[in-house]
């Protein structure tokens, strides 16, 4: 919970009670969006994440065909992250249409996540995508840590500079933002790279590569090997990322990592981000954390006079 109770009471006045965000030309209710990767993968679930308070909604990462993702295990809780292999489980672009199809009239923007093991899948997919009135962007993700094939695109600028440019191309003027990976040893080269490609904005970050060993036998964990991890342990690196793209770019910025409290939220929010997305907390505490954080926030804007989000956005950076 957030602990602001002693700042000093400046003006509850001048406060106007809302959290919205204007960005892309679409407007979130509030900064607190569905993460990619949960309950993204059902039009019900989607539409109680913002029955539940979600200020958006990213969808579970889809590709052109099906695909059943990696075998069992594929989570494990370290009680300060988690890490999954879940390996792109998802029934393919043509089967979540239907899904999309009934969620005319959500009262949050839709972003559809995708991925592609080519360009020339992408551009099919992006042209499929542009007939779909409910969705309002497109993520694309480059980044899934584990999943070989989509991990080298995100660490290669020529690569995500050529796929964001085919996807702008196929897709008609919906706006793109570009999932980046922290696993690269410059992420402002990959998110230059993005925004020379055409993207609108950025998502600031993917979950960290990594693994975890059974002491027992010996052996990893996870099916996979390799997961993918999130949660708490992983908010300090996402900020570091969200706060170095935008000292440097002129780009919107969407924070996704570790996000679990209005203090988090207002982190990301100072860092430059124009809004969080969450992930882990929903998946560690349930829907209910969308509710208690924007009623956490308003009582932080409240006791400290703002009276929007844009008066805090980016204070890290000024000199
Ligand atoms: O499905 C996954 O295993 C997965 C994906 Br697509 C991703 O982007 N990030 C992640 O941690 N897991």
């Amino acid at each position: 919970m957030l602990k602001i109770y002693s700042l000093k009471l400046m003006s509850i006045r001048q406060y106007n009670g809302s959290l919205e965000v204007k960005t892309l030309n679409l407007r979130f209710p509030n900064p607190l969006i569905l993460a990619a990767g949960i309950l993204g993968l059902t039009a019900p679930s989607l539409k109680r994440a913002v029955d539940s308070g979600a200020g958006g909604v990213v969808t579970k990462s889809v590709g052109l065909k099906p695909r059943e993702g990696f075998p069992n295990p594929t989570i494990v809780d370290l009680g300060f992250g988690l890490v999954n292999s879940m390996g792109l489980p998802n029934p393919g672009l043509q089967a979540f249409v239907e899904e999309l199809e009934e969620l005319e009239g959500l009262e949050a923007p839709l972003i559809l996540s995708i991925y592609a093991f080519s360009e020339e899948e992408l551009a099919t997919m992006g042209r499929m995508i542009s007939e779909l009135k409910t969705v309002s962007a497109v993520e694309l993700n480059v980044s899934c840590p584990h999943v070989g094939g989509v991990s080298e695109i995100g660490k290669s600028p020529e690569l995500v500079k050529s796929y964001v440019k085919t996807l702008k191309e196929s897709l008609n003027d919906k706006p793109v933002l570009v999932k980046l990976t922290p696993d690269v040893s410059d992420i402002l080269l990959i998110a230059k790279a993005a925004v020379d490609g055409g993207a609108d904005a950025l998502t600031a970050i993917n979950t960290v590569k990594s693994m975890v060993i059974d002491v027992e036998t010996g052996r990893p964990v996870l099916a996979g090997v390799f997961g993918g991890l999130s949660g708490p342990a992983i908010k300090p690196i996402a900020l570091r990322c969200v706060y170095e793209i935008v000292e440097a770019l002129d780009i919107p910025v969407f924070g996704c990592g570790g996000v679990e409290t209005a203090r988090d939220v207002i982190e990301f929010i100072m860092a430059g981000a124009v809004a969080v997305q969450m992930g882990s907390a929903i998946a560690r505490r349930g829907l209910r954390v969308f509710r208690e954080i924007s009623t956490e926030l308003k009582k932080f804007m409240e006791f400290r006079g703002f009276k929007s989000l844009g008066e805090i956005r980016g204070l890290a950076h000024k000199k």
